[in-house]
């Protein structure tokens, strides 16, 4: 039977960078979720000719939401629904779902990369028919729902068993319980050289792959350890845990520290890689060296031959802004074209479906390319494995020989969390009016020569989107700032400092961005305005 349940709006269902992000027990509030639920379904016309997918990263309330979704779907008429095998689908997997099996959307429950569990944040990712995120008009139009909506339909129909893969329904809806892994795996295959990855994963070459306790580690037992014959555990923190096993599966050197730990230790294995709660994102490491992700997508670029499938030559490639320029040299070296888009994955999409480009990236552990709609974290793990077999040679060898071509962009990004949103909004609208008055100004060993707000327009739909402040010194070093759009505790304000060499190429980054970190403090008066003298994190 279906009810209609009398309803009123929450004021703050705002999409951020990536979906709805918010703390776990905000998302459990009476009505909230399926207020969300119900305003996306308002936006989309004859529902009773639409699938979805439905699936998220494990974390807890997944699969009392994924319930939800069920009931609201078959009492709004919705005519199938595809389900990850017990509730879990990863974020790349779920793109790729969607394509395949072309879909109308789907939604991906997952908060990413933010810890999970009662005490941490829930979230949703609303992907259309692209395979990818909703665009901003979409998001903006279900916000205005969520702003006025007084009512949701739901069924009262029992729980649906998500352990068996089969076809059921209820109401009048199908629901297709699918095996989240195996189609996600053929199209790597599609992609990628299996024998020659199978031939160094049989050797005497020690690799690690740490799914972090969230969705990647039975995509990564399966693939690496059971196709590519990597031994038996290869993979580490392959259970997907409700709370991450109070881990923050955040592929970083702070939140992946016990793997970074062994990869600086006399036993470290040949090469590691660390992926996100909803598979997203990858931290690459090599022994005793860690590859800047700004770099990662620079090389793999550069690299791009390796790869069966890019083989016969990519579209071009593209960075979020806030990435350091590493990529666009190597765009340049190889004749191919070349973007800038604001932070998101949502801006690449236009990019994609236009063949402006194949590779994309984000300074934020993000890498990927045209196979999908979201960024890929086994993908990225799978394209560094067949370079090291290719070329034979170390992590760091890959690397050094990328800046000795092509110099090196030192690159850190320096995070202040908690801020109070008011001061948060203060400091970057009066950053954005001084601006023009900056240029000319000399800080320390670094003058100033152009600072302006990125500004992105896109090429196909024409809209502009306004995302962080571009300072720009002589030397080529650059300075972006932006506040977050994933945090749910206050205001997050990012700064990404980049300073490109030709030489000195092995440094340390801290040592090398030292000076420019504290231009970047006091251009932003961050001290003054928050009493905070140094970053909370430091990626
Ligand atoms: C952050 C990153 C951004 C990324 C987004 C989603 O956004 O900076 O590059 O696309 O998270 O990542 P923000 O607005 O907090 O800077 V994840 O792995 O959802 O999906
Ligand atoms: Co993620």
């Amino acid at each position: 039977m279906i009810e209609t349940i009398k309803t009123t709006p929450y004021t703050d269902q705002k999409m951020g960078t990536a979906g709805l992000r918010k703390k776990t027990k905000v998302i459990m509030q009476p009505n909230y979720f399926e207020n969300f639920i119900q305003s996306i379904f308002n936006t989309i016309p004859a529902l009773n000719q639409k699938s979805f997918l439905i699936g998220g990263d494990g974390r807890y309330f997944n699969k009392v939401a994924i319930q939800k979704i069920i009931k609201i779907a078959a009492a709004n008429q919705v005519k199938k629904l595809y389900i990850g095998q017990n509730g879990l689908v990863s974020t790349p997997a779920g793109s790729h779902i969607i394509l395949e099996n072309k879909l109308d959307g789907g939604f991906i429950l997952t908060a990413s990369h933010n810890p999970g569990g009662i005490g941490g944040d829930f979230g949703i990712k609303y992907a259309n028919a692209t395979g990818g995120q909703c665009q901003p008009a979409e998001s903006q139009a279900i916000y205005e729902q969520t702003q006025k909506i007084n009512e949701y339909k739901i069924s009262d129909m029992p729980d649906i068993d998500l352990s068996q893969i089969g076809l059921t329904r209820c109401e009048d809806m199908e629901i297709e319980i699918i095996d989240p892994i195996a189609d996600y795996i053929k199209l790597m295959e599609s992609i990628f050289d299996f024998n020659q990855l199978r031939a160094l994963l049989k050797s005497d070459f020690r690799f690690v792959f740490d799914a972090m306790n969230g969705v990647t580690g039975p995509y990564g037992k399966k693939l690496f350890e059971e196709i590519l014959g990597a031994p038996a555990g290869t993979v580490i923190h392959a259970t997907p845990l409700e709370d991450f096993g109070g881990l923050h599966p955040d592929p970083n050197l702070i939140y992946a520290k016990p793997l970074v730990d062994l990869m600086f230790s006399d036993n470290a294995p040949d090469f590691a890689a660390a992926n996100d709660g909803d598979g997203d994102r990858n931290m690459i490491l090599g022994r005793r060296f860690f590859v800047c992700p700004s770099d990662s997508l620079a090389i793999l670029t550069d690299h791009y031959q390796t790869i069966p499938a890019y083989r016969n030559g990519i579209f071009g490639v593209a960075k979020s802004a806030a990435t350091s320029m590493a990529v666009k040299r190597v765009a340049e070296a190889l004749k191919i074209g070349y973007y800038e888009v604001p932070t998101g994955w949502k801006y690449f999409i236009h990019l994609m479906d236009s063949q402006r480009i194949t590779l994309c990236g984000e300074e934020s552990f993000g890498t990927g390319a045209s196979h999908i709609r979201e960024k890929d974290g086994i993908w990225a793990t799978l394209f560094w494995l067949s370079i090291i077999a290719q070329t034979r040679k170390s992590v760091k060898d890959i690397a050094l020989d990328h800046w000795k071509k092509y110099g090196r962009s030192y690159y850190l990004r320096n995070d202040f969390e908690k801020i109070p949103q008011e001061t948060a909004d203060k400091l970057m609208s009066d950053l954005q009016n001084k601006l023009p008055s900056l240029i000319g100004q000399t800080f320390g060993s670094y003058t100033v020569n152009e600072a302006y707000p990125f500004i992105y327009n896109d090429p196909v739909d024409h809209t502009s989107t306004q995302n962080g402040l571009i300072v720009h010194f002589k030397d080529g070093s650059r300075i972006v700032y932006r506040l977050s759009g994933t945090g749910t505790d206050g205001a997050t304000l990012r700064t990404y400092i980049e300073r490109y060499v030709t030489d000195d190429l092995l440094e340390n980054p801290e040592d090398m961005l030292k000076e420019l970190c504290g231009v970047s403090r006091q251009i932003s008066e961050i001290t003054i305005r928050t009493g905070k003298e140094q970053p909370d994190i430091i990626t």
